[in-house]
């Protein structure tokens, strides 16, 4: 058996394996973030730059979506926020001279890792038809191209406008209203892919598709349960709200199928007795299998129903439908079947039940490990139905607390960015403007790519992100792509999308959040939203990459002027000039955001957005009360011989932007083709440690997909389960594989078996 990487892999590939620590940050913590942010900007920009993050008069930190607090430290950012920033604010560029020297066929034989570390992209630049290179373009040239395509096609829905969370809510608001006033829903974003399943369940059962807790409320609960989440690589901020409490007295149960190191003890690096000694976190860790959680928190709800005394019949009789449907159900669990989905031990399901009924104040924290699977949106309303049955909605220290990933995810979405908004949102929009959006619905991510492929979309412009990375199924998403006429990117960075185009592409280089961005009426903010729905002001102090770069907002309102014409009586060039117009029509348009302009500079810590839940106990649901649900329970059936793959992140990468080769909490260094496994289904399967395999997804119509050449790591993630990272992994999730409802990729959950690698 091969224990070399096969040829053909990315030389530096070779991924070396030591334990895996069992705390998170600290000071090698520190010491990587100055050591990489010094890399990319030298050591006076890094301090400059640092020390701007997350503060009232800084600029919001492009790394997650985890709020800041009211009491902020001098240095408000974690580990991973800072290399965020650094990789924005590097001083490497990508000049037309960079492109003259690369064609595109090259860039397309590069690692997504070398393509970032090329640097920020500084000159408008576009590939023709049959070219094999990109040049430089006039911005005027560039939006006359997609005037040109736009206009030529026989549909606004054979047009597709993606979104990534990094947009602010002034550039959001504007694509939106653009696509519309063009004549499209079509607004597939990153959500699609990433909390979409979140939205669907709680949308039905509470009535508002975002979580309902404050950090306050964090703080105050006394039992926390962080389900399918990695807060120690993903929110580390998050980590410090676990500890302060934890310091209050709180509990905190985690379920998740790897022991994450960053949730077993976090060493705070922001005070000196936290950097030595640190906090432990987890009180009680529930190694599940892969998909198990709806079966654990049924039965939780069952035997919380069962226990007498610890249903709030009031909340529930008062705020509440579908009670006796659930009950019923939850009644019909079994400790076999729980335990069969879950791989759990039954006295450890009897701990967490006894910590749930000794709490006042529960708050269910999660992610990804709970949104990517079929049967996501079941799984998340389970969670509401153990809360309601709680009355631990509405209520302080208590919530349902979905974490949201991109810095300003929530905030697009609040915007309008969606494939399906709601005919209110699009009433009031049409009102503002005099326009008349479209009410059929769009598509989302996989129905773009479908569209793509079936040549039912033409036209593929994206608002940052790395769609072909970021998306399921690679080969079918890159040959989707490449069908499409006319492919544009906003980017800060190059990415892997930059080579894999329509016939013809424009890439469009802009600020980031961290560049100052001046326009004709003087310097501009913009806004964010976070997790929490605190809605804050964001401003760069950076002078830009380059003269050349547009904003986002000025990219839109050209690109809207060009396309629309005078047909249009929406004042883009007013909104291009002054970002506080674009504020003004937000607050006309959107419930929350009355006063905008006014409140942003009375509060620059930020204003909380109304929710109807958390703060009168109101769900706007379609029984105007908080719904049961009593879906069948289902969990993945893995055929013998097989595991079910999860695709994550490391420590080293921001979603397709791979920042280093490392993932120190798991042991990992030097190498991302790695994948770990439980020793004794390794073994079983002929797979020492270190030896190398192919992985093959098998999927239900029969087709099969492989990723080569990966080093099998023996690790104590829960059995018949197997975990390897993302980007890559990408091409071993088939396109249908999708949660029923969201309709999101399916990522955690893929059917695989191990083969050997060939050794040539
Ligand atoms: N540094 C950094 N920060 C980031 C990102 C990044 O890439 N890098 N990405 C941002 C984005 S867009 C997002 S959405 C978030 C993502 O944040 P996370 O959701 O934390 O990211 P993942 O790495 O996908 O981790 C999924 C976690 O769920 C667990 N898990 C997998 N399957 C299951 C399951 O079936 N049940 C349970 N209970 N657990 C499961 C995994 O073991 C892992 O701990 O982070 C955001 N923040
Ligand atoms: N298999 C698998 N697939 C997944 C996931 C998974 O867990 N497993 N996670 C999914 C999730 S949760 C998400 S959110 C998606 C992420 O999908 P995307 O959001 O599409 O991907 P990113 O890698 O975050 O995008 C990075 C690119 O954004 C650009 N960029 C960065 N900052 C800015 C900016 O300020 N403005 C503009 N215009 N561009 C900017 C840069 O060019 C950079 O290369 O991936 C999804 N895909
Ligand atoms: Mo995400």
């Amino acid at each position: 058996m091969a224990t070399q990487p096969p040829a053909g892999d990315p030389v530096q590939d070779a991924p070396d394996v030591t334990a895996a620590p069992h705390a998170a940050a600290g000071l090698p913590a520190v010491a990587h973030t100055l050591r990489i942010s010094r890399q990319q900007m030298g050591l006076a920009r890094t301090a400059r730059t640092l020390l701007k993050v997350n503060q009232k008069d800084g600029f919001d930190c492009p790394g997650c979506a985890w709020p800041e607090g009211d009491k902020r430290h001098v240095a408000e950012f974690c580990e991973n926020g800072a290399k965020a920033v650094a990789e924005e604010a590097t001083l490497r560029r990508v000049t037309p001279a960079f492109f003259a020297a690369h064609p595109v066929s090259d860039l397309a034989s590069r690692s997504g890792y070398w393509l970032g570390q090329q640097g920020r992209i500084t000159h408008p630049v576009y590939l023709a038809e049959g070219a094999d290179r990109y040049e430089p373009v006039t911005w005027d040239q560039a939006f006359r191209i997609i005037a040109d395509e736009l206009t030529a096609l026989g549909s606004p829905d054979e047009a597709l406008f993606y979104t990534s969370g990094r947009t602010s809510n002034e550039a959001a608001f504007l694509l939106q209203l653009f696509a519309r006033e063009f004549g499209t829903n079509n607004l597939p974003d990153c959500s699609n892919m990433c909390h979409e399943s979140s939205g669907s369940a709680l949308t039905e059962t509470l009535g508002v598709g975002k979580g309902s807790v404050s950090l306050d409320d964090l703080h105050r609960a006394d039992l926390i349960i962080v389900a399918g989440q990695n807060p120690g690589t993903n929110h580390p901020r998050m980590l410090s709200a676990l500890e302060k409490a934890k310091a209050a007295g709180a509990r905190i149960i985690s379920v998740n199928p790897l022991p994450e190191a960053g949730l077993e003890r976090f060493k705070n690096p922001q005070t000196p007795r936290g950097m030595i000694r640190g906090t432990a976190l987890t009180d009680l860790f529930l190694q599940i299998r892969i998909g198990g959680d709806q079966a654990l928190f049924r039965l939780l709800g069952k035997l919380v129903i069962e226990a007498g005394g610890a249903v709030d019949e009031d909340f529930v009789r008062t705020h509440t439908h579908g009670y006796e449907e659930f009950a019923a159900a939850a009644r019909a669990a079994t400790w076999e079947e729980t335990l069969t989905a879950t791989g759990l031990d039954r006295a450890d399901i009897e701990r967490a039940l006894r910590m749930i009924l000794d709490s006042q104040r529960t708050i269910v924290c999660w992610a990804m490990g709970l949104t990517q699977h079929k049967h996501s949106v079941p799984t998340i309303r389970e969670i509401v139905n153990l809360l309601l049955l709680r009355g631990a909605v509405g209520r302080p220290g208590a919530g349902v607390c979905p974490v949201r990933g991109h810095s300003n995810v929530q905030g697009d979405r609040t915007m309008g960015i969606f494939e399906r908004p709601s005919a209110a949102f699009l009433d009031a929009l049409d009102k503002e403007f005099g326009i008349t959006s479209p009410r059929h619905h769009g598509f989302d991510v996989v129905r773009s790519i479908q569209a793509l492929r079936d040549g039912r979309a033409k036209v593929f412009f994206a608002m940052g992100g790395n769609f072909v990375s970021a998306s399921p199924d690679t080969d079918v998403t890159e040959a989707a792509m490449r069908r499409a006429r006319l492919t544009i990117h906003v980017s800060t960075k190059l990415n892997r999308s930059h080579a894999v185009t329509g016939t013809r592409a424009l890439i469009l280089p802009t600020l980031g959040r961290t560049d100052r961005d001046v326009q004709a009426s003087g310097r501009q903010v913009v806004t964010v939203e976070d997790s929490m729905g605190l809605v804050h002001a964001s401003r760069g102090n950076l002078p830009p990459a380059s003269p050349h770069l547009l904003s986002e907002p000025a990219i839109v309102a050209r690109m809207a002027r060009a396309v629309l014409g005078d047909a249009s009586a929406t004042p883009w060039e007013e909104f291009e000039r002054d970002y506080a117009a674009i504020r003004d029509r937000i607050a006309r348009v959107i419930p929350g955001f009355e006063d905008f302009n006014t409140r942003l500079a009375a509060h620059p810590g930020g204003f909380a957005l109304p929710h109807a839940p958390r703060d009168e106990r109101r769900f706007p649901t379609a029984t105007g009360k908080a719904n049961f649900t009593a879906a069948p329970v289902e969990y993945p059936r893995v055929p013998a011989g097989r595991l079910l793959l999860q695709t994550l992140r490391s420590h080293d990468q921001y979603n397709t932007t791979i920042y280093g080769l490392d993932d120190r909490y798991r042991g990992i260094r030097g190498g991302r083709r790695i994948v770990l496994v439980h020793p004794d289904d390794a073994l079983e399967q002929g797979f020492v440690d270190g030896a190398y395999a192919d992985l093959v997804s098998e999927w239900t119509d029969g087709t099969e997909r492989r990723a080569r050449g990966f080093r099998v790591v023996h690790y104590p993630t829960a059995r018949g389960c197997a975990a390897a990272y993302y980007p890559e992994t990408n091409v071993l999730v088939p396109l249908d594989a999708t949660a029923d409802i969201s309709n999101t990729p399916a990522s955690k959950s893929v059917v695989i078996r191990l083969e050997q690698s060939p050794a040539d």
